[in-house]
This record gives C-alpha cells, sequence and structure tokens, in this order.
C-alpha cells in the first residue's frame, strides 16, 4: 500500500537563480525524520510498500515552469509539488499559521494576531491541497497529513473519499482556555477539520487530553480512552512522541569540532540549536548564562555559551522583534564580561552542515535548551544520541515535549532565570559517572523508540483503526444501493410497519426539549406514510402522553409514552396502560435528582407519570458529563433492589421500573399482523435490544452508536427524514 505524505513544505525546496532552478534538500526535524522512515520502508515491519510527499516547493512558480519543477523534484524525491502564489503563500504560511496559530498554540497570547482574510486563505490552501491529493488517490493509499497548517485537510478529504486518513501535531496543542481564544468558526471548523481523520497523534498525553477536552467543549462529543463517535465514524486520538534517526546520530563519524575563535580546548561549552524563534526561549537562556557569570566568576575564561541560531519566518514583525533584542542582549553580555584572551558568548546566525553540527554536539560539554513551549524538541534527542562517550549534560525546558521522556536531564524551569543560572553551574560540575549513568539511561530509550519506530507505530494504529472500525462500518453502511432494495420491498409486500422514535429521528436534537413539534414536512411525510393501504406506523417514545398528544395527537397513528408505559393504537385513538407498575421508587428517587439538579445549572426534571428524565443538555458539558457519570453510578447503586432501570437517554438519564420492557412493545405491534415488511429506526443504546428480538427478514437502522447491532447505520436525523420521504412516495 502507499503512503501519501501531506506537509506544508516538500523535502525538497526549489529556489531560483542566474543560471534557473536550483533544488535543495530541506532541514528541519520533519523532514530529516520522515526521510528516514520512508527510506526504512522496505525494511521495516508495515503494511506500507510505497509513498508519495505532496507539499509545497518553498516559491511560487510560474505556470509554464510547473511541468518541468514536476519532473526536477521527481528526480530527487518521490513528491508531488502543490503550487501557490507567494501572495496566498504569505497570507497563509507567514499569515495565519505563524501570526495566529503558531503564537497561540505556543500559549504567546500577546503576538497571536487574528485577520479574517488570513483564514479564508487558510481555508483555500487546504482545499487546494484536497483538490490535488484527490487527483491522484487510489483506493488503497493512506494518507498522513502533518502539522498546524493542513488541519482542515482531513475533514475536506473525507467528504469525498473513505481511505485511512491520520493526522500528526508536531506543535503542542493548548488547553482549552487558551484554544477559546480564537474565533467562534474558526476554533470549531479546526476541530471538524481534524476530526475528519481517524487517527490523530501528539507529542505528548497532556496534548492529546487538551485537545478531547476542546473536542467535548466546542463539539459536545465525548470520548472513551481516546476515541470519540463522530459523524458515524471512530476517531482515535492517541500520543506517539516523535523519535530521531538513532543510529545516524550516534554512529555517524565525523571530524572532531574545529573551533574557528580559536578558543582553548580545555575551554568548556554550554551549546544551544534553535531556529530564531520566541517560543524556544532564548532571550531566558542569555539572561540565565548572564546570571551565571555575574555568580560564578571562578569559571569566567573557563567556559562560553555557543548558540546556533537558524534564521526562520523572516517575514513576520515578531521574529525581527526577537531578532533586535538577541543581538542587543549578546552584544550587552560579552561587552560587560569579554576580555581579551575570552569571549562568554558565540551567537552564529546560520544553520550548520549536519555533520558540522553533530560534531559540536559531540564537542559540548552542555547542551542548554530552554524553550518555553515546545512541542517535542528534537535538538535535545539528537544532542544525547550524539554522545559517543556518553560524557555531557543536557539542561531541559520542562515546557518541551521531550523532557517528558528525558527525565534523566536536568530540568528546569526557563521562566525562572536563577534556576537556569544554577543548573549551569550544576551540569558544569556534574561528576562523569553520573553523566554516563544518566546518558546511557536516555540512549536507550532514543535507540528504541527511535524515527522508524514511531512512524511505524502511527501508521500500524491507523491500518488497525481502519481495519476495525472503517471497514466493519462499511458493512452497516445504509448505502444508495440498500435504500433502493428496502424501498422495493416496502412497495411489494403486503403488510408493512415502521416502527420509529421521535427525539433524533423525526426531530433534530434540540437544547429546548420540551418544544420539538413536527415540522409540517414531518407531518405530510407521516400522513402520507399512513395514507398507504396496509401500512402502519408506530411512534415508540419515552417521552410522556402529554407531549405526544400536544404534538401529535391529531395524526391517525400508533404511538407509545414512557418507553412503552402507554399504548395508543390508531384504531381506537386511546391510551392504554400496558401494565400496572409502582411510582413509589419515585419518592425516594426524586431527592437525589434534586440535589444532583441543583449542582447542575442548567438542568431539569422531567417528572412524568410512571418515569423520570434528567436533563442535562442545557447545562455545561465538562461538568455535566462530570455529575452526569456521578449520578448514574449512585442511581444504579441505590436502586440495586428497587427494581428500577437507570438508562442514559439523548443527554438525559432516564429512570423507570423494571418492569417496562421497551421490547415488549414492538413485539405488541408485529404480533398484530402477519408483517412481511418491518422496518425500525432507533436512535437510544435502549433501542439496541429492540434490534436483536426483530425477525430475520426485517429492516433496522440505527443512528449515531457505530456499535450498534441494527443492520444499518446512518449520521443524522436529516438521513433519516430524507428515507422516510423517500418511502412515502414510493407507492
Ligand atoms: C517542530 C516543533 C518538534 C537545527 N539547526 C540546525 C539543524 N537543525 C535541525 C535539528 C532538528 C531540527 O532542525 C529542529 O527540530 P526541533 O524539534 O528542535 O524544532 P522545530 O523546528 O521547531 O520543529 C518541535 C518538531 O517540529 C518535530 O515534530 O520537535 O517541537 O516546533 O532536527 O537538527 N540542522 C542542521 N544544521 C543546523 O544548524 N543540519
Amino acid at each position: 500500500m502507499r503512503l501519501l505524505i501531506v506537509s506544508n513544505r516538500l523535502p525538497v525546496v526549489v529556489s531560483k537563480n542566474d543560471k534557473g532552478y536550483e533544488l535543495k534538500k530541506s532541514a528541519g526535524g520533519l523532514v530529516s525524520g520522515l526521510t528516514d522512515y520512508l527510506h526504512s520502508l522496505n525494511k521495516s515491519d508495515t503494511v506500507i510498500d510505497d509513498f508519495l510527499w505532496l507539499g509545497w516547493p518553498g516559491m511560487s512558480i510560474e505556470s509554464k515552469d510547473q511541468d518541468l519543477i514536476r519532473m526536477e523534484v521527481n528526480k530527487v524525491f518521490k513528491a508531488k509539488p502543490v503550487f501557490f502564489s507567494q501572495t496566498l503563500m504569505d497570507k497563509v504560511y507567514l499569515g495565519f499559521c505563524n501570526k495566529t496559530l503558531w503564537p497561540l498554540f505556543h500559549y504567546f497570547l500577546n503576538y497571536t494576531t487574528y485577520d479574517r482574510d488570513y483564514w479564508l486563505q487558510y481555508k483555500r490552501h487546504n482545499k487546494i491541497f484536497c483538490d490535488e491529493i484527490l487527483k491522484i488517490i487510489r483506493p488503497d493509499d493512506y494518507i498522513w497529513v502533518h502539522d498546524y497548517h493542513l488541519m482542515l485537510l482531513p475533514a475536506l478529504l473525507r467528504e469525498k473519499i473513505s481511505n485511512p486518513i491520520g493526522f500528526f501535531l508536531h506543535i503542542p496543542f493548548p488547553t482549552f482556555e487558551i484554544y477559546r481564544t480564537l474565533q467562534n468558526d474558526v476554533r470549531k471548523e479546526i476541530l471538524e477539520g481534524l476530526m475528519g481523520s481517524d487517527l490523530i497523534g501528539f507529542h505528548t498525553h497532556d496534548y492529546a487530553q487538551y485537545f478531547l477536552r476542546c473536542v467535548l467543549r466546542i463539539l459536545g462529543l465525548e470520548n472513551h480512552i481516546g476515541e470519540v463517535e463522530y459523524n458515524g465514524r471512530l476517531v482515535k486520538v492517541s500520543t506517539f512522541p516523535m523519535g530521531i534517526d538513532y543510529e545516524k546520530f550516534h554512529a555517524m563519524n565525523v571530524a572532531p569540532f574545529n573551533d574557528e575563535k580559536n578558543q582553548s580546548n580545555e575551554e568548556k561549552i554550554v551549546l544551544s540549536v534553535d531556529r530564531l524563534d520566541y517560543s524556544k526561549g532564548i532571550i531566558n537562556r542569555l539572561l540565565g548564562f548572564e546570571l551565571f557569570l555575574k555568580k560564578h566568576p571562578k569559571w569566567h575564561n573557563k567556559v562560553h555559551m555557543k548558540m546556533i541560531v537558524v534564521p526562520s519566518r523572516t517575514g513576520v514583525p515578531s521574529y525581527q522583534r526577537i531578532k533586535r533584542k538577541l543581538d542587543e542582549l549578546v552584544g550587552k553580555i560579552n561587552g560587560r564580561y569579554s576580555n581579551t584572551n575570552w569571549t562568554p558568548i558565540f551567537y552564529q546566525y546560520t544553520s550548520l552542515p549536519h555533520k558540522e553540527l553533530i560534531s559540536l554536539y559531540r564537542r559540548s560539554n552542555v547542551s542548554l535548551l530552554t524553550p518555553l513551549r515546545d512541542g517535542m524538541n528534537l535538538v535535545a534527542k539528537e544532542y544525547v544520541a550524539s554522545l559517543q562517550d556518553k560524557k555531557g549534560v543536557l539542561i531541559l525546558s520542562e515546557f518541551t515535549g521531550a523532557a517528558k521522556e528525558l527525565n534523566e536531564s536536568i530540568v528546569i524551569n526557563p521562566y525562572n532565570i536563577e534556576e537556569i543560572a544554577n543548573a549551569i553551574e550544576e551540569a558544569l560540575n556534574l561528576p562523569e559517572p553520573e553523566q554516563i549513568r544518566c546518558n546511557q539511561a536516555m540512549q536507550q530509550r532514543l535507540q528504541r523508540y527511535n524515527v522508524t519506530f514511531w512512524a511505524n507505530d502511527f501508521v500500524n494504529q491507523l491500518h488497525e483503526m481502519y481495519r476495525m472500525s472503517v471497514s466493519s462500518l462499511k458493512k452497516k453502511k445504509f448505502t444508495s444501493q440498500i435504500q433502493h432494495d428496502i424501498l422495493e420491498r416496502y412497495r411489494d409486500a403486503k403488510h408493512r410497519i415502521v416502527v420509529t422514535n421521535y427525539d433524533r429521528v423525526l426531530v433534530p436534537f434540540s437544547g429546548e426539549f420540551n418544544s420539538v413539534e413536527p415540522t409540517e414536512f414531518l407531518k405530510k411525510i407521516i400522513a402520507e406514510i399512513t395514507g398507504n393501504e396496509n401500512t402502519d406506523l408506530v411512534i415508540n417514545s419515552g417521552r410522556s402522553r402529554k407531549y405526544l398528544d400536544k404534538w401529535l395527537g391529531d395524526l391517525d397513528i400508533n404511538m407509545t409514552a414512557e418507553h412503552g408505559t402507554w399504548v395508543k393504537d390508531a384504531d381506537t385513538n386511546k391510551w392504554t396502560l400496558m401494565k400496572k407498575v409502582s411510582t413509589e421508587w419515585k419518592e425516594e428517587i426524586m431527592p437525589i435528582l434534586e440535589m444532583y439538579n441543583d449542582r447542575l445549572p442548567g438542568a431539569s426534571i422531567e417528572e412524568k407519570e410512571y418515569s423520570v428524565a434528567w436533563h442535562y443538555i442545557k447545562a455545561d458539558v465538562e461538568q455535566s458529563s462530570f455529575i452526569s457519570k456521578e449520578l448514574f453510578d449512585n442511581l444504579v447503586s441505590i436502586t440495586h433492589n428497587m427494581n428500577i432501570r437507570v438508562e442514559y437517554g439523548s443527554q438525559a438519564i432516564e429512570i423507570y421500573h423494571a418492569g417496562i420492557d421497551k421490547s415488549e412493545i414492538v413485539k405488541y405491534f408485529l404480533d398484530k399482523k402477519k408483517y412481511d415488511f418491518i422496518f425500525l429506526i432507533g436512535n437510544n443504546w435502549s433501542d439496541e435490544e429492540l434490534y436483536r428480538i426483530l425477525p430475520d427478514h426485517s429492516y433496522s437502522v440505527n443512528i449515531g452508536n457505530i456499535y450498534t447491532d441494527a443492520n444499518f447505520m446512518i449520521k443524522d436525523h436529516s438521513e433519516a427524514l430524507f428515507f422516510l420521504k423517500s418511502m412515502a412516495e414510493t407507492i
């Protein structure tokens, strides 16, 4: 099977000079990590045996040259460029991605700006990616979308194709309180965009949890151990801490580091390597080093800090500001502490060739990485992996994803300048055996969970999700062919019965649970179905008689109220109590419900003649998820010897006498005639028992629950109504 890797940038960058176009392999964690994985494909145990990478080639290419670039790119990498104008890319990459999403997701609210046009261009950009993928997609392709530039892409693809789609976020996912500051439609569309995936991966458990909390609070969807049911599919959210190509860093032969500045070999080096980005905590690092110099004069002339700062996003003003600040601060510290033989800080605003970087990692005594927020931070892992003699000390910010795995490093809070200064002193004094012990433990972990392991883990889980959920769902898909066949059977049948729930099937789910009157459109469909000769319709509901009469009383139909406690036959038009059950239990239950109701603003109790429902649809979604579970457990334990049923309804807890059996009521109707066409639509967990008692020649359809025992599954009430309308028109 082929893996389509989709990222904003291609692993090759195209540039133009006097001689024409030039292609260079691009650097960076994502590219180097994934390239290593892709090259290992035929060696590793995975379902993937081929790949194609889609992304932007790094510059705007005139239409006349696009074929040439396609060819050239393909020569150096199995890749397909997606072309954009520079104007669009400025608004998307420099705009929405790096002025809105990047600062916000890294908790820099003061750098976060919002421009409606940037957002609209971001949507356009994701749509163009979608169209390009659709042009080349094959039925057995797996798609792996990367990073914050393409968060709408999974849902755009999902609308058109059913291939497995995975998404991985390389940066942090923020807490709900931060995420919610995005515009209402934007924050919702981004989550919906991601939920088009089958598998969504994050570097750490925290990011995955923050994401799931936003899904609950903004989309109202709960998860069960990281799995969320969405639009009739199962979406899995999980943690995959990205690794590095350990062997490449550990085993590569490189020349010893050649220090052009000619500082003494005895001098210790405190190293830092990162893109110039305010999220990397470069200023705090300098302040920490300055304080270290102030507090420990004995280290003057004996240690210097080497900062490799890679130019990044130079078109964004906040990046230009941080560059100015950095220049000033380095100048100030060097001005204050340098002497003729010694300069405390060497700062290079450039990127190093790969081998030089490894040799610098090995030469450095300390690696000081102080991000204020960082999705993972691969430099930390690369530094540890490179230390062949296991000598060297990693100081790592607790705000990096990597700190979760590299806990033998000196973990610091970079907001605390004193702590940075103390950590430098501690690292420089750390005895060698201790350095070796710590690095050995970290190296073992990095060697095992390397980048190939990481990518395989992700792809294999995507495959598993697809195999489990999507393929079994396919069997339950209410395809147009199946609908057509059912309608033919309906037309040819002599005695037909259609049993349907009211809420969420005939009317949409509403926050105002007592005002879901049927529309004229619905009433017309009902009248048309019951108007067909030999066709019975039963509305099977947990509602009270009062509401059913109020909304549907003028229609000539069979109804059941309070889960089958009451039945109204269309012929007699009178309600009959099916079973006389006790209501004494209510006295005991009501005070408990009232107590919980007081604790949850927005919740309400609906007391019916023989049952009670506690609705929490209007309450805070997170609080209600928590309190409803507590109440449910409480009710189950209190009522275990009371002959009472406690069930989850739609954003409600339903309590009724155990003597009431929904399936008996269905049997009651089915026994009336010898029906040769039986069709039942349900939507609740409690409807599952109905599907199981239906005769073999029946059809059952469920809304929402993907683990249903019904024959087919549909997405929502509008799909149900659409089908009933076709039924009404069939004869
Ligand atoms: C994003 C997330 C997440 C750096 N300088 C040179 C050089 N590099 C290479 C390093 C490393 C990569 O760039 C940087 O990766 P990081 O992970 O440290 O940071 P971001 O670029 O911000 O990456 C981050 C990552 O995605 C992966 O998911 O960890 O949190 O922000 O590989 O080696 N490479 C060379 N010369 C340099 O001077 N050759």
